[in-house]
């Protein structure tokens, strides 16, 4: 291990208030059972599992101003907050066991704060199939999911985007999202009107996952802090059918596995979410299986030496 590689730790966040499907509440355990710490500690990573937060039940209602559960949504993110944010002002590296995406609200929120405070740069990557950049008034379904990255850019109800006391928490200029597959219509153009930096699979398709990661990690240094939000749905559903809302064409196995090396290589990140896992869609773990492969990937897992080690 290398010396200065920093303690991660698990963080369960079992709930889908934000989903429009039940069943990512057990994300954390499918996780868990699929050995998430064990294959991160077989690559000398120190990993605690803290166990998992605690918020309201999803009352399963109707939206309402084009919301749903935006309280229990708040109230889930405060509390993945206050933890990611706690862990990060002790060194360590946050990994989110969620739970459906709108809780990297929360995570994305306390790692801006960590970095404005610690004068770090901040860069995140979203993999994912959809924007999750809608807002209330653009919403098809009110599923606080498909919002996030939005309510971070400060579009959104203000419960939602001064979580970290500073809104924006981010610029559109932190952000890149790759794999992105699935956009709604008014989506589509507050996607352009902000500027945001897409890899989608027509950009893959033509130009190949490892340019597409070139240049979304291009610009990185020293004093970069890199968060990555792994919405399992990024993946193609032939390979990953454990999530609410599949769709078809998402990046291959091995296009994945790049996706994750390339991360890996460039030593910076600091923390991370992984989302969207919904057992009850799962066959036999094998989506949670795939995720946690993929993950010991991100965490410097490769076949054989790395390039970086050599030098
Ligand atoms: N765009 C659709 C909506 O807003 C679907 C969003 C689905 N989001 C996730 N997370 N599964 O990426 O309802
Ligand atoms: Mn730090
Ligand atoms: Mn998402
Ligand atoms: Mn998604």
């Amino acid at each position: 291990r290398p010396p200065h590689a920093p303690t991660a730790v698990l963080i369960g966040a079992p709930t889908d208030v934000g989903a429009g499907h039940r069943g990512a509440s057990m994300g954390p355990e499918a996780l868990r059972v699929a050995g998430l710490q064990p294959a991160l500690e077989s690559h000398g990573l120190q990993v605690i599992d803290s166990g998992n937060l605690s918020g309201p039940n999803n009352p399963w209602k109707p939206p309402v101003d084009g919301y749903r559960h935006l309280p229990e949504v708040v109230l889930w993110n405060q509390a993945v907050f206050d933890a990611v944010y706690g862990e990060l002002a002790q060194g360590r590296l946050p990994i989110l066991l969620g739970g459906d995406h709108c809780l990297g609200l929360g995570s994305v929120s306390a790692v801006a704060k960590h970095c404005r405070e610690t004068g770090k740069k901040l860069r995140v990557l979203w993999l994912d199939a959809h924007a999750d950049f809608n807002t209330s008034e653009l919403t098809p379904s009110g599923n606080v999911h498909g919002m996030p990255v939005a309510c971070l850019c400060g579009l959104g109800p203000a419960e939602l985007t001064g979580l970290g006391g500073h809104t924006p928490a981010l610029r559109p200029d932190q952000i890149r999202q790759i794999g992105i597959r699935s956009v709604d219509e008014g989506e589509k153009r507050l996607v352009h009107e902000q500027g945001l930096e897409v890899f989608d699979m027509r950009f893959i398709d033509e130009h190949g996952m490892r340019h597409a990661m070139v240049q979304a990690l291009a610009g990185l240094d020293d004093n970069t802090h890199l968060h990555v939000s792994f919405d399992v749905d990024f993946l193609d559903p032939e390979i990953a059918p454990g999530v609410g809302t599949t769709i078809p064409g998402g990046p291959t196995y091995r296009e994945a596995q790049l996706c994750m090396e390339m991360i890996a290589d460039s030593g910076c990140l600091g923390s991370l979410d992984i989302v969207e896992l919904n057992p009850a869609l799962d066959v036999r773990n094998k989506t949670a299986v795939l995720a946690v492969d993929l993950v010991e990937s991100l965490f410097g897992k490769s076949t054989l030496m790395r390039e970086r080690d050599r030098r």
